[in-house]
């Protein structure tokens, strides 16, 4: 007979951070037999999503890698011993860097780094030992205009208000459907309970999308917004604000500069003025602002579709001017800044909002936050000057797929001299690869949310160790990433031990220094810090050095009682509720004078971009993207729990545009832009504001090379085939995924389902 054993942790697979349970059994005790909802998590509450099942999936999946794999002779990738390929990948990276320089080699982070400790801690360790300004990730195909205006306004990288869901009475939510996405810069698991719960207390949901979406149609109010209308909307209803003398500072009365300039552009932007545009009715708009400023608590929160868009840098801004002017920022219900048990550079003084330092080779676009546009590597790739990038490190991330101008950046990456990848998977990308080294499975790994809690609407914390030991001569992600660290270093002879112990010790040094800097005592120096934390080695220690210097923390023995990792662990297996978001003025703030900056240069330079598009027609028809509850970008379309059902990959056309375009439902559509076109199934629905169609992303695995057999077979099309590398939020660089201009005509379906 097999007994069950139930183990806990938290689920990595968005950012919702769910407490999941799992029941293991089997002969060896290593069979994942169901997965559930942690009742006794006191964030989630026993909410999973249908992607939690994907998890053992995952675990199980055969074309999940196990073993590294190298390119032979013969072309082939074929798979290796670790050492072996460790040896390959680090002996031509350092080749190409000593020839050519280190900005040669490009590294990728992918969105999946966001979620795994190990590449969260060591992913920027490794771009240190390289030290390449040729880094990108998906920030800059996500949610990097947000994190542009919130460095400017505030001060901090992540200091990006989240709405305050459990108390708020009124959401304007733009461009976001949680219903589907689980919420994003807005941890929040069972989103749609507690959203459900602000109806149900008398409150009001407002959802702005061009798409009638899931989310929309459980709201109070559906405002179909033309794509790109949203720095323009908003910017009107602050215009109506001043114009009705509705501006109420609240917390921050007396803490804000900019204020005028404010007032200055929204008086250009009259609700009659930014109609056409917007495709929202000049009273609706005025009737909107007065809702807005009526409510005794009102949160105005935006995620892809006011970022992956032409004016996303403007729109992410203005959502929280709105937030300002109405008192609702740091207002319990309003839009609050969160209080994260481990974060890094938690006592820093400076700003984070430095950008432009370098510009990139080719097109000249500015660096942001050490970080070029995904948009423009396939232009760094290209040429034949000296400067040209040789080499690619992916970690976590499939640019074949999830970038824009996908065609010439998939020919760009195979001129290349030579590329590695950390992944799990052979795809669109890693198929390109040299060298793949593929991370254990998330069940054989230690998780904590570093970045996801500090978005998120209640102050928690949740450490899992590891379900299961990884299969024996399987590396930690944090030991490969650590191991090319060293190589790139000339250390490779050092130890994984000694090499880490340099690592936390540079670390809480830094912190220690921040600290004293700041003002407060340092409780204890890096030696001392060191030596308490005792033999934990990798990314765990990492969280326990933050916790302790964190603002729950024990200080390293300053506050008895506070926070250790052997107490998160030990006393909370479920995770500990640490309250709700705390108002954080004007401490939390890192401009310099200690203000919220309202009108930061860099976005008000941006205004005339938008105003000029005010008067001029906009394009007949525009594409948009969409996410479904079972997918995750592109890399769980493997798992069959979750890829089946109905295709998935369609075109979605309003029934008028079908009529005009002469589309029929399960027919073909080809869609064309200015970066190429796609052959996409047709589905005729009304969901579509008109003169928009939209496609999922994350799609198109039929690519010769790919080793994923499910989603081979459910391949769909690569939408971002279509998604043009020129068209950019200008400010930032970020790719502008939504909003572009294509034609569509009728085209034999495909034949490749999705
Ligand atoms: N199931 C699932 N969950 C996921 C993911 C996934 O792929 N699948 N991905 C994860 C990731 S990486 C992220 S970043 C988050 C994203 O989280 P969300 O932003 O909540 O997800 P989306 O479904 O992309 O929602 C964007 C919405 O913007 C709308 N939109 C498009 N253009 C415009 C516009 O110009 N203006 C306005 N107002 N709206 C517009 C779209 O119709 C869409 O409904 O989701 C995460 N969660
Ligand atoms: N058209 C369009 N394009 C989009 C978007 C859109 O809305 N529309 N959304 C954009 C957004 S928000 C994002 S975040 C990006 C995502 O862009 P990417 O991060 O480039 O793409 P993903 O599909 O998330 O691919 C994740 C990769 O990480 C691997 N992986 C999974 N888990 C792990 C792990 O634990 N360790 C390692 N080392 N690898 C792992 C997977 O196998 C896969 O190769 O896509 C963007 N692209
Ligand atoms: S909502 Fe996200 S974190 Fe929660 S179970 Fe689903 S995928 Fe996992
Ligand atoms: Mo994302």
């Amino acid at each position: 007979m097999t007994t069950t054993t139930r183990t806990y942790r938290t689920c990595p697979l968005c950012e919702a951070t769910c407490g999941i349970a799992i029941d293991l059994g089997g002969d060896d005790g290593r069979q994942v037999l169901g997965v559930r909802g942690d009742d006794a998590d006191p964030f989630s509450r026993g909410y999973l999503c249908p992607k939690a099942y994907g998890l053992k999936a995952l675990h199980e999946d055969p074309d999940r890698l196990r073993a590294p794999l190298v390119r032979g002779a013969d072309g082939e990738l074929h798979p290796a011993s670790w050492d072996d390929a460790f040896g390959v990948a680090i002996e031509r990276l350092r080749e190409i860097k000593a020839e050519h320089g280190a900005d040669a080699i490009a590294v990728y982070l992918g969105n999946p780094s966001a979620h795994s400790l190990d590449a969260m801690v060591y992913g920027q360790v490794f771009l240190r030992a390289l030290g390449s300004k040729q880094r990108y990730s998906a920030s800059s195909a996500d949610q990097l205009p947000k994190m542009v205006s919130a460095a400017l306004m505030f001060g901090g990288g992540l200091t990006i208000p989240v709405p305050d869901l459990d108390r708020t009475q009124h959401l304007l939510m733009l461009g976001a459907n949680p219903l589907a996405s689980n919420g994003s810069l807005m941890t929040a698991p069972d989103v749609r309970g507690r959203l459900d719960a602000i109806r149900a207390r008398g409150g009001k949901i407002i959802v702005v999308d061009p798409r009638r979406t899931e989310t929309a149609a459980r709201a109070d109010e559906h405002v179909a917004i033309r794509p790109g209308g949203d720095a323009a909307f908003l910017l009107a209803i602050a215009h109506v604000l001043f114009e009705d003398g509705l501006v109420r500072l609240g917390a921050c009365e007396g803490r804000v500069r900019g204020l005028d300039e404010v007032r200055a552009v929204a008086a250009r932007f009259a609700p009659e003025r930014v109609a056409a545009r917007t495709g929202v009715a000049a009273a609706t708009i005025r009737r909107l602002a007065r809702e807005h400023a009526a409510a005794p608590s009102a949160a105005c929160y935006g995620r892809i579709g006011t970022t992956c868009q032409e004016f996303g840098t403007l729109a992410s801004w203005a959502v929280d001017v709105v937030n300002v002017l109405t008192g609702n920022l740091d207002r319990a219900g309003g839009a609050m800044f969160t209080t994260p048990a481990v974060m890094t550079g938690r006592h820093r003084k400076r700003s984070d909002a430095r950008f432009g330092r370098y510009r990139s080779r080719v097109k000249g676009l500015p660096e942001m936050f050490g970080e070029l546009p995904v948009a423009t590597l396939a232009d760094e790739i290209g040429g034949q000057d000296s400067g040209r990038v040789r080499a690619l490190v992916t970690i976590a991330g499939n640019p074949l797929l999830s970038a824009p101008g996908a065609e010439r950046l998939a020919g760009a990456v195979t001129a290349l001299e030579f590329r590695v990848a950390v992944d799990p998977y052979v795809n669109a990308t890693t198929r390109l690869a040299d060298v793949i080294l593929p991370p254990p499975s998330p069940l054989e790994r230690a998780h904590y949310d570093v970045a996801l809690y500090q978005l998120a609407v209640r102050n928690v914390a949740r450490f899992s160790a590891p379900t299961f030991a990884p299969a024996p001569g399987q590396p930690a992600e944090w030991e490969i990433l650590l191991t090319l660290s060293k190589g790139m270093m000339g250390m490779a002879a050092a130890s994984l031990a000694m090499a880490d112990d340099l690592v936390v010790r540079e670390l809480v040094s830094r912190e220690l220094a921040e600290l004293a800097e700041s003002g407060a005592p340092a409780p204890v120096d890096a030696t001392a810090a060191l030596a308490a934390l005792g033999g934990r080695r990798g990314p765990g220690r990492v969280v326990d050095a933050l916790l302790r210097l964190g603002p729950y923390g024990d200080g390293f023995g300053a506050r008895p009682g506070g926070l250790t990792l052997d107490v998160l662990e030990s006393s909370h297996p479920h995770g500990v509720d640490l309250g709700p978001l705390e108002p954080r003025l004007p401490g939390v703030l890192r401009t310099g004078d200690g203000l919220v900056d309202l009108a930061p240069a860099l976005v008000l330079d941006d205004v005339p971009r938008l105003e000029a598009a005010l008067d001029v027609a906009p394009p007949e028809l525009v594409l948009i993207g969409r996410r479904d509850l079972r997918s995750n970008n592109s890399w769980m379309h493997n798992l069959t729990p979750l890829i089946k059902g109905p295709a998935r990959c369609t075109l979605r056309v309003h029934p008028d545009d079908a009529a005009r375009l002469g589309l029929s439902d399960g027919g073909g559509a080809r869609v064309a832009s200015r970066a190429g076109e796609v052959v996409a199934a047709v589905e005729i629905s009304d969901e579509l504001r008109p003169g928009v169609v939209s496609l999922p992303h994350g799609f198109g695995h039929d690519l010769p090379g790919v080793r994923m057999g499910v989603a081979r077979a459910h391949a769909g099309v690569n939408v971002n085939v279509v998604s043009d590398d020129e068209f950019l939020d200008a400010p930032s660089g970020n790719a502008a995924f939504n909003g572009v201009p294509v034609t569509v005509v009728p085209a034999p379906a495909p034949t490749a389902a999705a």
